[in-house]
């Protein structure tokens, strides 16, 4: 079979819809993927990919991060957060192709991948910054969803009570964060208890260099 032509990737209209946040913006396009595409895509990555439940040491102890991951990218973006580093594992086919919608849809290039499986509505992500010094000073991430329809909420670093809002991530969307967001807001995916349903995330970045010596 030609693979060029199992995801037909640019069926859809690049309609983007903006959430001001300040002087900083959110844009999602929630049909970057029409369903069909979206399934074939859910299921590759959920079949093909070396999934691995990462541990932390939060207040001394160890924990295990609620979803499994994988650090994906080119052989020098090495990437770390909360004291753990990664090592990227080689570029899947498939990923590279949903790295050329992101690239499309957010006018930036990316040189590696955080891939998050959500195995029920109990995996989640906590309040964070995508915020490290390897990201830059003001990256912008583009981030695809695959799966069950998750929420995701944002609150202000700086003012007092911080301002919250809370969007619906959804099945082949991709939303980008633009410059300003990281900085100036956290994010989390919160648990729903109910949801029985997998979901898999993509957070496309550009490492720099600064790391080759890591
Ligand atoms: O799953 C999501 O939508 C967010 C994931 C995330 O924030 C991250 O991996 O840094
Ligand atoms: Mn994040």
């Amino acid at each position: 079979m030609d693979q060029s032509g199992l995801f037909d990737l640019n069926s859809q209209p690049d309609q983007g819809e903006t959430l001001q946040l300040g002087d900083a913006a959110l844009v999602d396009f929630p049909t970057a993927f029409d369903r069909e595409t979206s399934q074939a895509l859910f299921d590759r990555l959920y079949q093909d990919i070396p999934w691995r439940q990462e541990s932390l040491w939060i207040g001394g102890k160890r924990r295990e991060v609620p979803c499994l991951q994988c650090w994906m990218g080119d052989a020098a973006s090495l990437y770390g957060y909360s004291g753990m580093r990664l090592q990227p594992v080689a570029w899947h086919s498939t990923v590279l192709e949903i790295r050329r919608r992101a690239e499309e849809l957010s006018q930036c290039s990316f040189n590696s991948v955080l891939l998050n499986l959500y195995r029920d509505g109990l995996d989640s992500v906590a309040w964070h910054a995508d915020d490290e010094a390897e990201l830059g000073d003001d990256p912008v991430i583009a981030s695809v969803s695959l799966g069950a329809d998750r929420p995701f909420q944002l609150k202000s670093r700086h003012s007092q009570p911080p301002e919250k809002h809370q969007i619906w991530l959804k099945n082949g969307s991709i939303l980008v964060m633009g410059k300003g967001i990281q900085n100036r807001w956290l994010h989390q995916l919160p648990k729903v208890k109910s949801l029985k349903e997998a979901r898999i995330n993509l957070t496309f970045r550009q490492v720099q260099k600064l790391n080759a010596q890591a």
